[in-house]
């Protein structure tokens, strides 16, 4: 990544990151507060190289594990030049070892922007782009497998580890 690459970039993330502080839909959610840490997942199938994870090959994301503290958040953004989602796959493991299915998982409900925990599950519909997703809070600890809708074979999914 060249510097003005990276300064677009890292400027793009605190831009999202400061026009969606309160962009949580909390229902159902048990809360936790404020204070939590955003992560910000880099979906980018042309430069994020496939990798080994205790979960099978990941691709297109970065990093291809997100390690995060419940009452943290996470948002994707999509700085490829063409359209990505961030869809997790269910049901989400609590802690327990699990693996990226060998089968499509996804639906075209992957396509509809939804969802706003780790827990109950999420997708960012169709991210444009350059174009980032709604915040997704680390409600619960668990293991939680995600992928895109258009490229989960390539392979482009990634994991979130919430303690
Ligand atoms: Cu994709």
């Amino acid at each position: 990544m060249t510097p003005s690459v990276r300064v677009s970039f890292i400027a793009m993330a605190l831009l999202v990151a400061a026009c969606t502080p309160n962009g949580i839909d909390s229902s159902g959610g048990s809360g936790g507060g404020g204070g939590g840490v955003n992560h910000v997942v880099d979906v980018n199938l042309t430069l994020n190289q496939p990798v080994q994870t205790p979960y099978g090959q990941s691709g297109g994301m970065k990093p291809p594990v997100t390690n995060v503290k419940v009452g943290d958040t996470v948002t994707f953004m999509n700085s490829d030049g063409f359209a990505h989602t961030s869809t997790s796959i269910t049901p989400a493991q609590s802690m327990n070892e699990t693996k990226f299915p060998s089968q499509y998982p996804f639906t075209g409900k992957a396509l509809n922007q939804a969802g706003s925990t780790l827990s109950g599950g999420w997708t960012s519909g169709a991210m444009q782009a350059g174009s980032g997703s709604q915040v997704v809070t680390a409600d619960k600890p668990g293991t939680y497998l995600y992928g895109c809708f258009f490229h989960y074979g390539a392979p482009m999914r990634g994991a979130i580890v919430a303690k």
